[in-house]
């Protein structure tokens, strides 16, 4: 199973783009394609649904050797045993969420500023996701925050980054140029043609770890 520090590609499964009934062969698809980490994020869906869905990504996530996250609903991580659950700014806390999803599943939070991303370190979060970078469709309703904290971000990190929000295959070399390891992608994939072809085709980013 991919760990978390050996993760730069971070996809989601956002129910705002794929129709319930296309969630396994997008999951195929993101997965052979080579994205280390998969989330499901079903904002309009009830727990019953979010975990059936969960229920079918999850033999193909483990096939495939990464681990499989759950946004929003520990108690679905907890029942489907997934790997990683994830919470927002206004969710549980990452110590609320660890107590009902146990040991075994690690906890990955949302952070909109340098601020949030020194708290979500200090209360133990095992992963942060930082943005968004850019303004998107996927999160209409917050500010972008642009490129120039990410460098600060990673100098201090205590756990994994991923930068979030409008990343795409044409805006990932200045992100990176601005110091991001990793990040997360979610409608540059899910909306296109080729799903494997663009997530394989960022793959040179696991390179540049170091
Ligand atoms: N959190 C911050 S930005 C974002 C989330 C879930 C959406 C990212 O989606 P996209 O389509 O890659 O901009
Ligand atoms: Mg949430």
């Amino acid at each position: 199973m991919r760990a978390l520090k050996d993760s730069y590609l971070y996809g989601i499964v956002d129910l705002g783009y794929v129709k319930p009934e296309d969630v396994p062969t997008m999951t195929l698809a993101l997965v052979e394609g080579g994205v280390d980490l998969l989330q499901l994020r079903a904002k309009k869906f009830t727990a019953a649904e979010v975990e059936r869905l969960a229920r079918l990504m999850h033999p193909i996530t483990r096939d495939g050797g990464i681990p499989l996250i759950i946004n929003d609903h520990p108690e679905v991580a907890a029942a489907v045993g997934s790997e990683g659950v994830h919470v927002g700014q206004d969710d549980q806390s990452v110590e609320a969420t660890r107590r009902i999803v146990g040991p075994g599943c690690f906890v990955g939070k949302s952070t909109h500023s340098v601020a949030q991303a020194r708290a979500a370190m200090a209360e133990g979060a095992d992963y942060i996701g930082f943005g968004p970078l850019y303004a998107t469709g996927t999160k209409p309703d917050y500010v972008p925050i642009g490129l120039q904290d990410i460098a600060e971000v990673n100098a201090f990190a205590t756990c994994p980054v991923f930068c979030i929000g409008g990343v795409n295959p044409e805006r990932l070399p200045e992100i990176v140029g601005a110091g991001a390891k990793r990040v997360v992608i979610v409608s540059a994939w899910l909306q296109a043609e080729d799903v494997r072809g663009e997530v394989e085709a960022l793959r040179w980013l696991k390179g540049c770890a170091g």
